[in-house]
Parts: C-alpha cells; sequence; structure tokens
C-alpha cells in the first residue's frame, strides 16, 4: 500500500504512513528556532499531512518551526522515509542526527536510512517556509508560501539493502506495434548483490541477473507487445507496472506503478496524440483551498477534477510546480491531459541571478520527471512561467533547462509560457509556445485584437513554425459581487462576460491548438502582492476558494462542451 498515491506501490517491501497527529513546535519569540531547541518552543498539535497556516493562531506565520513525532520500526535493517512535499524547506533528523534534507515545497523526496534497529525513534523535521536568502523559487508571489508538512509521509522498511528506486517506461510505436523502452533504476546501500530484476507489463515479462554494487545502477530493457490499447482522453486505459528484485529465490524488493501507452508529438504547427492533433482545453490549477492551504486532502483533489471535468475541461496545467502525485493519478485515469511544470513564476534578471536559482531549478526538475515519468496524463514538461526570456542571459537559463529536460525524457513535448509580447528571444526553444495574454483585462483591446496582434508578431519569430497554446487568459472576480447593469471590473458578471469573449477567440483560432483559462480556483497570495489582489486572493478563479461557482462556469461550460475541435483527440 501507498499513502501518497491512489494506487498500491508495493507488496513486499512494508509500508507505514507516518501521516497523522504530529506536534509542532514554535519559537517562542521571534521567527527561528534551532533543530535541538524543540523541547524549549511553543508546542501544537498537528495533523500531516496539512499546512501550518490552518491552526488557529498561525494563519499567517511565515517562519521555521520542527514537527515531530515517534516511529515504531518492527524489525532492524534498511529504510526509506518518502516525503511527498514538506513546504518549503527540510532538514530531517532520527534520534538527533540529521539524515537528510530538501528543498523545495513541491517536489519529494526520499530519504536512505541503511540501518534502523527495531524500537521507537524519534522523527524530527525541522521546516521553514521563510523567504530571503535559502529560497530563489519561494519569493513573494501570486500564490501563497503555504508552511509545513504539506504532502504524505510514508517509513518504507526494505527486505535487502538493494532496492528499485524507479521503473521508467516509454511507449513508442514501430510499423503499428507498441513497443517500450523500460529503464529501471537500482539503488545499493550495502555491499555487491547478486538478484535479478524482473518487469511485467501488459502481459509480458523481462527480467535480467546481474551483480548491483554499491550505489545507483540502471537497467533496460525493450518490450515488445502484441495487443495493447493505447491511452487518450477519451479512452484513458492505464496498465499495471511491476518490477521484483529476487535474490536466492526470494522476491526482496517490489515496485509498482501504472502507465499507458501513448505518443505526444508535435508535427508542425500541431499538437498530436497518437497521430491525431489534439485541442487542448484546459484550467490552470493552483493548489489551494481555503481550507487546506496547498495540503489539499484526497477528496478534495477529486472534487477538483470532477469539476473541471464537468465544465468540459481534457486538460490541466499545474501552475507553477509539480503537484502532488495524487492529482496525476487521477488525471490518468480521467483522461485529463496534463502540463506539467517546474517550479518558478514571474522571476526576472536579478531573481535568477540569486546564487541558488540555478540548482534548485534543476533539482526541482530532475525530481519532477524522475517521480511523474510514467503518467500517461503527462503530455508536456513545461519550465519557467513567465520568466526572463528577453535577454541573453535569460535565454541561458532556458536553453539549459530544456537541455536537462530534454536529458531525462525525449518523449514529451517542451514548452513555457512567456508574456514577453515583442521582446521573447527564446521561441525556438521548447516544441510548443506558450502565451499568457489578458486582454479585456489587463489589456484595453478585444479579444480578438489582442490575440490576432499577438499571433500576427508571433509569425515573424520562430513561434511561426511551431504549435502555439494561449496558456493563460482571464479576468477577476470577487464572488459574490454582482452588478448586472453597469457590469464593473471585478463583478461576476463583468467576468463571465470577459471569458465569452475571450474564449470564443481562443477556442477557435485556427492557429491555436488549445488554451488554459487563467485559472480554476481562487487562491490566497502573498501581502506583498495584494495591492491589486482585492481579498489577498487573486480572484480569476471560475469557481471560489471553497469551489463555489461564480456566474462564469456556466459560461465556460458552455463554450468548452460546444467546442468540436476537441473531439479530434484519437481513441
Ligand atoms: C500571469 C501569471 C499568473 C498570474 C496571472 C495574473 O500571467 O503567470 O501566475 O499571476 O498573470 O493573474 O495576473
Amino acid at each position: 500500500m501507498s499513502f501518497g498515491r491512489c494506487i498500491s506501490t508495493h507488496r513486499v517491501r512494508a509500508i507505514c504512513s507516518l501521516d497523522g497527529p504530529w506536534m509542532l513546535h514554535l519559537p517562542d519569540a521571534g521567527t527561528t528556532i534551532e533543530p535541538g531547541d524543540w523541547a524549549t518552543g511553543r508546542a501544537v498539535e498537528y495533523d500531516v499531512p496539512g499546512c501550518w497556516e490552518r491552526l488557529w493562531g498561525l494563519e499567517n506565520y511565515r517562519g521555521q518551526a520542527v514537527a515531530r513525532r515517534a516511529i515504531i520500526v518492527d524489525r532492524s535493517g534498511p529504510a526509506r522515509l518518502v516525503f511527498r512535499g514538506v513546504s518549503h524547506t527540510a532538514r530531517v533528523f532520527v534520534d538527533g542526527v540529521e539524515v537528510g534534507g530538501h528543498h523545495n515545497a513541491f517536489t519529494p523526496f526520499a530519504i536512505d536510512l541503511p540501518q534502523l534497529d527495531a524500537g521507537e525513534h524519534e522523527l524530527l523535521v525541522h521546516i521553514s517556509n521563510e523567504h530571503g536568502e535559502v529560497s530563489a523559487l519561494h519569493v513573494p508571489n501570486d500564490y501563497y508560501n503555504y508552511g509545513g508538512i504539506s504532502r504524505p509521509v510514508e517509513l518504507q522498511q526494505l527486505n535487502s539493502s538493494a532496492y528499485i528506486r524507479y521503473v521508467h517506461m516509454t511507449p513508442r510505436q514501430k510499423d503499428g506495434r507498441w513497443m517500450a523502452h523500460v529503464s529501471a533504476g537500482i539503488d545499493n546501500l550495502g555491499d555487491t548483490v547478486e538478484a535479478t530484476l524482473h518487469v511485467d507489463l501488459a502481459g509480458q515479462t523481462c527480467r535480467l541477473t546481474r551483480d548491483f554494487d554499491a550505489g545507483h545502477s540502471v537497467v533496460e530493457f525493450e518490450m515488445d507487445f502484441d495487443n495493447v490499447q493505447p491511452w487518450s482522453p477519451q479512452t484513458p486505459v492505464l496498465y499495471g507496472l511491476e518490477a521484483r528484485l529476487v535474490h536466492d529465490g526470494q522476491v526482496v524488493d517490489d515496485w509498482l506503478d501504472r502507465t499507458g501507452f501513448r505518443i505526444v508529438r508535435t508535427q508542425g504547427q500541431q499538437l498530436l496524440l497518437n497521430d491525431q492533433p489534439i485541442f487542448i482545453m484546459g484550467f490552470n490549477r493552483h493548489e489551494d483551498h481555503a481550507e487546506y492551504g496547498c495540503a489539499l486532502p484526497l477528496h478534495a483533489i477529486r472534487r477538483d477534477v470532477d469539476i473541471m471535468q464537468d465544465l468540459g475541461a481534457n486538460a490541466v496545467r499545474t501552475s507553477h510546480y509539480p503537484n502532488d502525485e495524487r492529482m496525476l493519478d487521477l488525471c490518468d485515469e480521467r483522461g485529463l491531459m496534463v502540463w506539467e511544470e517546474n517550479h518558478a513564476r514571474g522571476l526576472g534578471t536579478e531573481k535568477m541571478q540569486h546564487p541558488r536559482f540555478r540548482d534548485q531549478c534543476r533539482a526541482c526538475i530532475d525530481e519532477m520527471i524522475e517521480w511523474h515519468f510514467n503518467h500517461p496524463s503527462i503530455v508536456l514538461w513545461g519550465i519557467l512561467n513567465e520568466c526572463e526570456s528577453a535577454t541573453e542571459e535569460g535565454r541561458a537559463h532556458y536553453t539549459e533547462q530544456f537541455e536537462q529536460v530534454k536529458s531525462l525524457d525525449r518523449s514529451r513535448p517542451t514548452t513555457y509560457a512567456s508574456c514577453r509580447y515583442h521582446n521573447d528571444i527564446c521561441q525556438d526553444l521548447p516544441d510548443v509556445c506558450g502565451w499568457n495574454l489578458y486582454p479585456t483585462w489587463y489589456e484595453q483591446k478585444t479579444a480578438d485584437e489582442g490575440v490576432r496582434e499577438l499571433l500576427d508578431w508571433l509569425a515573424t519569430t520562430p513561434a511561426k513554425d511551431r504549435p502555439i497554446l494561449y496558456s493563460e487568459f482571464g479576468g477577476g472576480a470577487i464572488p459574490g459581487y454582482h452588478d448586472p447593469r453597469r457590469r464593473g471590473k471585478w463583478s461576476e458578471d463583468r467576468q463571465a462576460d470577459i471569458l465569452d469573449e475571450q474564449l470564443a477567440v481562443a477556442l477557435s483560432h485556427e492557429r491555436l491548438c488549445g488554451a488554459f483559462i487563467w485559472q480554476f480556483c481562487d487562491v490566497r497570495v502573498d501581502e506583498k502582492c495584494a495591492v491589486n489582489r482585492p481579498r489577498t486572493m487573486n480572484n480569476k478563479g471560475v469557481v471560489d476558494e471553497y469551489r463555489r461557482p461564480k456566474l462564469a462556469y456556466e459560461i465556460v461550460k458552455r463554450r468548452f462542451l460546444a467546442c468540436g475541435r476537441a473531439g479530434a483527440v484519437a481513441t
């Protein structure tokens, strides 16, 4: 069983959920606390996963805290601690000894414990959601950087020092036959072990016996299938992917995932799924909720998917960071296509010069792709939303990050969302160009003029030969503010008009291969961005922060359901 996914991830490896009650220790005064000083702090009961902003009195706390609980281990041996997300910087201690750490709220991490003795241990996580030197990516922004252990945590007890870290499956097609390249990463925390790796997928098995030395080894297979059904939004067929490590006739480790067969590629100005042009109708979605902050429980994530599908969407953009993997599991099952992107929003030259920017972006991309590789719903890898793409210095970052993405996964097209109208010099770098533009909201132009001018200019850039996605457009509405006659800005009535006009253009323009509404739900923003953000919220949601529909809901639904272009998706 696994608690951070919607599927079981192990049968042989013992998994113990560490979700539930922990203690949270806060400094008595100020915002800093040393990990070892937890006993001197103020203690509150705290449920994991959760943002500390949910706790009474901590609604605005930005600083450090120590989360602590006991873990009970029934047998001695190697183990792993898996954190699906700590927001945003973690240092992890077992019995007072620092065993690992991590930066970035939105990517998972695992810590190997080569020997954990049977008995009770103290697990302590020092957490910071501070802004400043520590983070190039978590800056005051148009969304909120929460604090706490925001996604599920588990302890995995290993049966052998060698274990399966990942199995990545890349589908391909040759002469109408489905094939797959499988690459398995095995980590060994001890001495060399001879073992056989078995991989089962869609009725086929492959195996290989070899020595696994200490450290990381990679095993690769080519597989060939007689009869598999492709994954598509209309028929999201999924297959179990199961790997086992056998030593001395015993299955000592296993690794279970789920995947699908589909090919995504570009051809000229089109985006193709299984060789058919697709048209994307999606939402930009932040992980944010009035009740839960960024730590949405599964039922709330599921409801978001239900709502997006009720609205007729066939896609979601994980603006602006990798998502909780349970969201991706649901997208796989429901046939929602995903643009997943690394964590960065609106960073200009100075912010990209932060000494940690390159390393933190690199780590985020590595982790996003390693953990999310097998999700068939992910059809695009994105990077650096609205960062500096109009200078040579900015271009160097875009180039480096696209190269990194391609070195990890060549099977998915790449993209980024730009707002550097007339200045962008990076349009030749991704496979698909993404554009954020808000005519009738920020720009005093009709939707038709705005999009036409943008596309006329793009026709003079390398984007002219590539597919173009309208990655953001929308307008704000304060929930409950109605102004049916004057239709003033921020009224639900005006937002409905704006989305109606923008969607009429976005869904019909032949040069666009899809559109993502900004945004799915209203989200909390940082105080520093609040001047143009009534309620300290980005109010461009089609539903509010509790998921109560605004007037625009029915307009969007009508437009999405009436759009015949998405029907072209292959089955
Ligand atoms: C940008 C940005 C979004 C959001 C949006 C807005 O395009 O990418 O994160 O801030 O603008 O609401 O203005």
